[in-house]
């Protein structure tokens, strides 16, 4: 009698370990995909950072561009929405590295749940860095970073290193209109720091 329970008993946990297998053997790949850069009706902005001549005294110096119908287009205004999900891409050229002036700058911040995804990187430049290719991070390590783009909202800051030799996408939501300040938290060039359309920039949130 006690042997037929057990032998129930068996039968039982093997169909629910089948079960269970065969429910995750359901599971499609573009689920993981999918939960990893959800919002497929995101409003998306694509950001290029990439050296540009400056001027004959400095050369060439590392710039953010909005990329606009194939062209890229000065980031001196940027224009959001405002209430909808923002997906921002960053796509960097850049082979420099230049860590933030502050340690803070490598937190990822502002976005939402606090994190962004790194995405396939620029051939051989990945391998400064540690991190995989494809996955959500909440910070970088503060050595791999050559940009950020930083943005001071009404109440809160919103903060997206980039890893040198990575692409970033970001998802974020402005709550309020208005003008806003952004700016690469890096010592990546003195002058471009503080040109706009370079480092630096106004939000124009509509
Ligand atoms: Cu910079």
């Amino acid at each position: 009698m006690e042997r037929k329970i057990y032998l129930v008993l068996a039968v039982v946990t093997s169909a629910i370990l089948i079960g269970l297998s065969a429910g995750a053997i359901y599971v499609p790949p573009a689920q993981s995909s999918q939960s990893a850069l959800p919002y497929n009706n995101a409003y998306t902005i694509t950001l290029v950072v990439k050296d540009s001549y400056f001027n004959s005294t400095l050369g060439m110096e590392p710039a953010f561009y909005v990329l606009q119908n194939g062209t890229l287009s000065s980031s001196s205004v940027i224009r959001l929405p405002v209430g909808e999900i923002i997906r921002m891409n960053i796509v960097s050229y850049d082979t420099m590295v230049s860590p933030p002036f502050s340690t803070s700058y490598s937190q990822v911040m502002g976005t939402i749940d606090n994190q962004i995804t790194l995405l396939r990187g620029n051939t051989s430049l990945a391998s400064y860095s540690t991190l995989s290719h494809g996955i959500s991070v909440s910070s970088i390590p503060y050595a791999d970073i050559s940009h950020t783009f930083t943005i001071g909202l009404a109440n809160e800051t919103v903060n997206i290193p980039v890893e040198t030799g990575y692409n970033v996408t970001a998802f974020l939501e402005i709550g309020q209109p208005g003008t806003y300040s952004w700016g690469c938290m890096c010592p990546c060039g003195d002058v471009p720091m503080g040109t706009p359309g370079w480092m630096m920039g106004a939000i124009e949130a509509y």
